[in-house]
């Protein structure tokens, strides 16, 4: 028999779906956030943690408990909008699992069951962040990060990670495809396939590293070809978007979101990483590649894109954003999945066109303080000089904003 204690839960679950998403008192003019998450843990169906049975459960104990639901990618199909979480059970483990919405900002639920992979790499101990990508080639593709343990090195936490791949139609069947190999580079995290052929061939994004947290020699976000998506190999990376000094990619970046093809680019939405006395700081910024040649950089905006902010730099990992889905709808509406703290999962809004206009409209980073303090001048001196002359109006429309 289900135990009573499940009424109370469920109904507080159904709730939490069906609360309502407001967007938030913010503003910069580039995108809106919201008030709350769109997934957390207590999201997580109560039929994946606990044992419902009264008799072989009389305390109502959660038995699989869930950690985090955090870092989605992101698809929009038959009408809905679709996302492929990484959960993160109580045993460290991630895997992935479905939840849709109708609104895309609010209403989110999990499928009955998470996603059960193909079984194919008996070294794989932890599976996460997977990008989705609708390919002209017809499948939805998800590559995510495959880890495994460091058979040749002794220390106990020498991992290894790989870019698995796999494709589906529906998001239900899943079909397992070699991992992707690169053959200057020992390991991958943060791939992400572009979602047309280029030259007639695949194309990914990679993040070359030396080790499993360090990229060391890995110059920043790369790009490569490769001719067979089942057996996957790429033998040139190169780099588009570098690790640069003093800037928010200093310590290591990586592709985000799938890019969102623009009206004059295609939009990329990574994010960069740079080390302070609290540890990593992981931030969102964007950059835009030429729509007849996505390895080629078109602008590059200074600086972030978003950042935690309030509530959302604490939790597991804390002061972390991270994207790896974004949805463009066909009217231009853009949702990007970012997620706080490997902790929950939110959304921000924006427009294509409000995106480009950030992309080709923000300055550049002069890399330099002195630099950058006469860039800011030169803005400041502008804007004094048309408040100066518009003056009058500005009084008289100011008047109403403060009465
Ligand atoms: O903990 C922050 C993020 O760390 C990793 O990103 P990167 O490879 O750039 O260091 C990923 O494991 C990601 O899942 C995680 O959110």
């Amino acid at each position: 028999m289900v135990h009573r204690r499940y009424f109370e839960e469920q109904a507080k679950l159904e709730r939490l779906v069906k609360q309502k998403n407001n967007k938030a008192d913010f503003y910069n003019g580039i995108y809106d956030r919201y008030e709350n998450p769109v997934l957390t843990r207590e999201f997580i169906p109560l039929h994946w943690r606990y044992d419902l049975c009264r008799e072989t459960n009389p305390f109502f104990m959660e038995r699989l408990g869930v950690n985090a639901v955090m870092n989605s990618g992101a698809i929009w199909m038959d009408g809905k909008y679709y996302l492929v979480a990484r959960v993160e059970g109580n045993d460290r483990k991630s895997f992935f699992a479905v939840a849709e919405s109708e609104s895309g900002t609010e209403g989110f639920h999990f499928w009955d069951y998470p996603v059960q992979l193909p079984d194919t790499c008996p070294e794989e101990t932890n599976v996460y962040d997977m990008r989705l990508t609708k390919h002209e080639d017809g499948w939805i593709y998800g590559v995510f990060c495959s880890e495994s343990k460091d058979p040749s090195d002794p220390d106990l936490s020498a991992a290894v990670a790989a870019a698995g791949i796999v494709r589906t139609k529906d998001l239900k069947t899943w079909e397992r495809l070699d991992n992707l190999t690169t053959l200057h580079s020992p390991q991958q995290r943060n791939v992400v396939l572009h979602p047309e052929f280029v030259n007639g061939k695949y194309a990914f994004y990679t993040r070359p590293m030396d080790g499993f947290i360090e990229t060391g020699s890995g110059g920043g976000i790369g790009f490569g070809l490769c001719d067979d998506i089942c057996h996957a190999v790429i033998d040139e990376e190169k780099i588009i978007s570098k690790r640069i000094y003093h800037t928010l990619t200093e310590s290591k970046n990586g592709a985000g979101a799938v890019p969102v093809k623009g009206k004059k680019c295609w939009i990329h939405i990574a994010h960069g990483v740079r080390n302070t006395a609290a540890g990593l700081r992981y931030v969102l910024y964007a950059f835009a590649t030429a729509l007849d040649d996505p390895s080629r950089v078109i602008a590059q905006p200074s600086g972030i894109f978003l950042v935690p902010l309030g509530a959302e730099r604490v939790g597991d990992v804390s002061n972390v954003v991270f994207t790896n889905g974004a949805i463009a709808r066909e009217n231009g509406d853009v949702y990007i999945y970012y997620a706080s703290c490997d902790t929950r999962l939110h959304v921000a809004t924006t427009t294509i066109d409000r995106l480009e206009d950030y992309l080709f409209s923000t300055p550049e980073d002069p890399h330099r303080s002195a630099d950058c303090v006469k860039q800011r001048c030169g803005l400041i001196k502008e804007n004094l000089e048309m408040l100066r002359k518009e003056s009058p109006y500005i009084m008289k429309e100011m008047s109403h904003y403060r009465s």
